[in-house]
């Protein structure tokens, strides 16, 4: 329970009151009567913050005085989310805030819609950064959040004729309170130059790195608040800014423009969040921004974090460098730099502290989501990092030389070094090498990881690999953004399970309690006219009332198959105006997309504006009778998806087999009474396991099968001309009835289905049809879905964030909670 912080506002309605209006006035330098509704908001974060503030000094000195072991997680993305909600849920404030806000005759949903959310993340991965450090936070382990300020987050997506058209997301705009920057606190990144052997005074050979430009790293931290515990951590963003912000020369000989070049290229570095989320493209700018933070981050934590006379031989007692994938790898040979060249110690003992210092973390299984980066380009903009990791690919192969004599092959194989198409350094290979664990996201893809990811180094190391299937924070995706399920769920079984999240099983005999399903069905009516007012709103879309509720939203992949269910829908469609679907078979039903595709991923885009094309034709046919919408709102983030995961009845979870490492998404919509179609993916699988068979609706083809069929050969087209269903709906699609008559306007879509389609949509096609008529019979059976949907909530304890964290903790990072 939350009690009075020290030295902050009093907690209760009047001290509320009194730290609001006096943030009004003396911040935003306006009265009440005169203030914008982004004055109110900007001053009740400020408020919200004092009260966490006191919080936060204290843990921080205490952090400091224990000398505990810290967790460094290395990020490039935080996919965060509104602050302020979290916020006054973490302090207990939501109750005094409404009240002191009503006094003050404001409303505080109005003030909370005023957010614009950071936005500092692609996806699933950022994401899963934030739901960690969430839990971190609530379970009181020391943890940095380390990452990038970007001065414009992921971009804000519109239609245009239903094209995806991108616009910078300007989420710094309307001020930012949540933030504290301390530019005192800059630290310099050196890139360019060359290097330099030399003779230090023992006569022993060292290198010097004489690097030719440099930037400063600006230090803004975040609070990271514990659910009602006291504890508030750190996550410290940084933000690029040119040493000299001047080049006076320059400027006195009349070239301004020039005079302010240097300043302009610096700051490009945390300019911008690279919107790309699984094919590196080998962008000079990414590299430097990877370099940029993780050079800032270990900076700061050997300079501000520890003693000063601390002895650098014993990192690993102190921190422990989570690698949330591969793009903060460089870290590696930075500390084998900063060991070597900085603090004096020779290869062998930089490295054994080097190893025990870093963890790694994959997300994926697409060969070419992982990276590589041309010697070319390292070399020429981290020359000394370059050597190190030459270095230790020598020492690696010297190990599996040895480890396997004569087999050259292999020695070939894992080297960090690729040769072709050009030379580069496979990141993946070096974290793998230098951490003391590799993981994987869920059970199978872990699985995959070792068999066809990382053979060759899971055979050698196989204590190293281990697995940790992620999850979600049920603070932010329960409690605070379904909170009639949350009302429900605490006066049945208490409010435990919010940091407990397994106790959610003891709702499972309330699955059979007709009274209890009652309730339950009626949040989630609740849920459904809350998003659809949110809808109306936003994107001008109506929702009709009694319909199933199919959602799919995540990033636009081929290999997550958006357009798998679009065929659904199609042949949906094109079985009712065909006559060969009586219109009152069809279950009413709603089907809401969410997604945002790479601006550079042609087919993502193209598919993009199919669905539009589907959306507006199906929603506006008569001959459907309104049975049939589907629904497309712009610009999917982590706010839309708090109103729409509550609200969904079907949560689509359908990528090929092997394909998505785990998916966070499907936990969300489990932990909210959605049922899921899915294929054995990912944590699907888990998912599948835990809420049982009867409970979740299983299609398609299993990673065997799927490897089976690749293997054998496959043929999308012959798909195509053996089920009449699948021609049907391909045929409407190419017939230019959704493109107003025009027959080519998808054709890259249809005929990459037909001729490719890599990721074998048509094959599970059949076998997702007849899972989604297992589908609509369930939903047909109120009380079985009801039963199903309860089920699905009770089970699913197993996907907290905070269970994640345990096992990372235990098998990973040996750290310990404080007290
Ligand atoms: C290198 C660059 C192009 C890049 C940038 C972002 C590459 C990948 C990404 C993001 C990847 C990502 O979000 N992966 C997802 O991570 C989730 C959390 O582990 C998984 O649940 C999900 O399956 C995976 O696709």
């Amino acid at each position: 329970v939350a009690t009075a912080p020290v030295n902050g506002p009093l907690f209760s309605v009047d001290g509320f009151v009194k730290e609001f209006i006096h943030e009004l006035n003396t911040a935003q330098g306006v009265a009440l009567a005169r203030s914008s509704v982004n004055d109110q908001y900007l001053a009740l974060a400020r408020t919200v913050k004092n009260y966490l503030m006191a919080r936060w000094l204290d843990t921080n000195r205490k952090t400091r005085e224990a000398k505990v072991k810290t967790v460094g997680y290395l990020s490039a993305e935080y996919l965060l989310g509104r602050q302020l909600g979290n916020a006054l849920l973490a302090s207990d404030l939501n109750e005094i805030a409404d009240k002191g806000l009503e006094l003050c005759g404001l409303d505080l949903v109005t003030l909370r819609n005023q957010e614009v959310e950071p936005g500092l993340g692609n996806g699933g991965l950022g994401r899963l950064a934030a739901c960690f450090i969430d839990s971190l936070a609530t379970m009181n382990v020391p943890c940095i959040g380390y990452g990038i300020r970007y001065e414009y987050g992921i971009f804000r997506q519109t239609f245009v004729d239903g094209r995806q058209v991108e616009q910078p997301d300007t989420w710094l705009a309307l001020g930012s309170p949540w933030e504290f920057p301390h530019p005192d606190a800059s630290v310099q990144v050196n890139f360019g130059g060359h290097t330099e052997k030399y003779r230090d005074a023992d006569g022993k050979e060292r290198t010097h790195w004489l690097p030719d430009w440099n930037v400063l790293g600006v230090p803004y931290n975040y609070m990271v608040p514990g659910y009602l515990n006291g504890r508030v951590n750190t996550l410290r963003l940084w933000s690029a800014q040119a040493t000299k912000a001047f080049d006076l020369p320059t400027f006195n000989a009349g070239d301004y423009a020039q005079a302010v070049r240097a300043q302009t290229f610096a700051e490009n570095i945390s300019k911008v969040l690279y919107p790309e989320d699984s094919t590196p493209q080998g962008k000079e700018l990414r590299l430097q921004q990877q370099y940029f933070f993780v050079a800032c981050s270990l900076r700061d934590f050997i300079d501000n974090e520890l003693e000063d006379d601390f002895d650098l031989h014993h990192l690993d007692e102190r921190i422990i460098l989570q690698l949330n994938d591969t793009h903060p790898v460089i870290a590696v040979p930075e500390l084998m730099r900063i060991l070597m060249d900085e603090k004096g110690f020779d290869w062998d003992e930089a490295w054994a502290v080097t190893t025990k210092c870093f963890a790694y973390t994959c997300h994926t299984l697409l060969p070419e989501a992982l990276e590589v980066w041309p010697t070319e380009l390292l070399g020429r903009l981290l020359p000394r990092h370059l050597e190190i990791i030459y270095a230790i690919n020598e020492q690696l192969l010297e190990e599996v030389r040895e480890a396997y004599p004569g087999d050259e092959l292999r020695a070939r194989r894992m080297s960090i070094i690729a040769e072709f198409p050009e030379r580069g350094v496979r990141m993946a290979y070096l974290a793998t090498y230098a951490a003391t664990k590799v993981n994987g996201v869920a059970a199978l893809h872990s699985q995959l990881l070792r068999d066809k990811v990382l053979p060759d180094f899971s055979e050698m190391w196989p204590d190293r690999f281990t697995n940790v299937t992620n999850g979600v924070t049920p603070r932010r995706f329960v409690k605070m953004a379904n909170p009639k399920l949350s009302e429900l769920i605490s006066d049945t079984i208490g409010g435990g399970w919010v940091t407990d999240l397994e106790r959610l099983r003891e709702l499972e005999p309330f699955a059979d309690d007709p009274d209890f399903r009652a309730q339950f069905a009626a949040a989630k009516d609740w849920n459904k006219r809350r998003l659809a007012e949110v809808l109306r709103k936003r994107d001008g879309i109506d929702l009709p009332d009694g319909h199933l509720l199919d959602v799919m939203v995540k990033r636009l992949h081929e290999y997550k198959r958006q357009s798998l269910k679009l065929l659904h829908v199609v042949s949906l469609y094109e079985q009712v105006i065909s006559g060969k679907l009586p219109v009152d078979q069809l279950t009413p039903r709603t089907v809401v997309f969410g997604a945002k595709a790479a601006p550079g991923y042609k087919m993502a885009k193209d598919t993009i504006h199919l669905i539009n094309r589907v959306a507006a034709t199906v929603s506006a046919d008569p001959r459907l009778e309104g049975r049939l919408k589907v629904a497309f709102p712009a610009n999917y983030n982590v706010t839309l998806a708090e109103k729409l995961i509550p609200a969904a009845d079907l949560s689509e979870q359908i990528s090929l087999a092997g394909m998505e490492a785990s998916g966070t998404g499907n936990m969300k919509f489990a932990l909210n009474g959605a049922l899921t179609i899915g294929t054995d993916d990912g944590a699907n699988v888990e998912i599948r396991e835990l809420v049982g068979d009867k409970h979740f609706f299983l299609f398609g083809m299993n990673e065997p099968q799927v490897a089976e069929l690749g293997a054998k050969g496959y043929n999308p087209e012959s798909y195509y001309e053996d089920n009449p269903q699948l021609k049907a709906a391909l045929d409407l699609v190419l017939s230019g009835h959704f493109s107003g008559g025009d027959q080519h306007l998808f054709d890259a879509v249809v005929y990459n289905l037909l001729n490719s389609d890599r990721f074998m949509a048509l094959a599970d096609f059949q076998s997702y049809v007849d899972a989604q008529a297992r589908v609509e019979e369930r939903y047909a059976d109120t009380d079985a879905w009801t039963r199903s949907a309860v089920l699905n909530v009770a089970r699913s304890g197993f996907f907290s964030s905070d269970r994640s964290m345990r096992e990372y903790i235990q098998r990973i990072w040996h750290t310990q909670p404080m007290m």
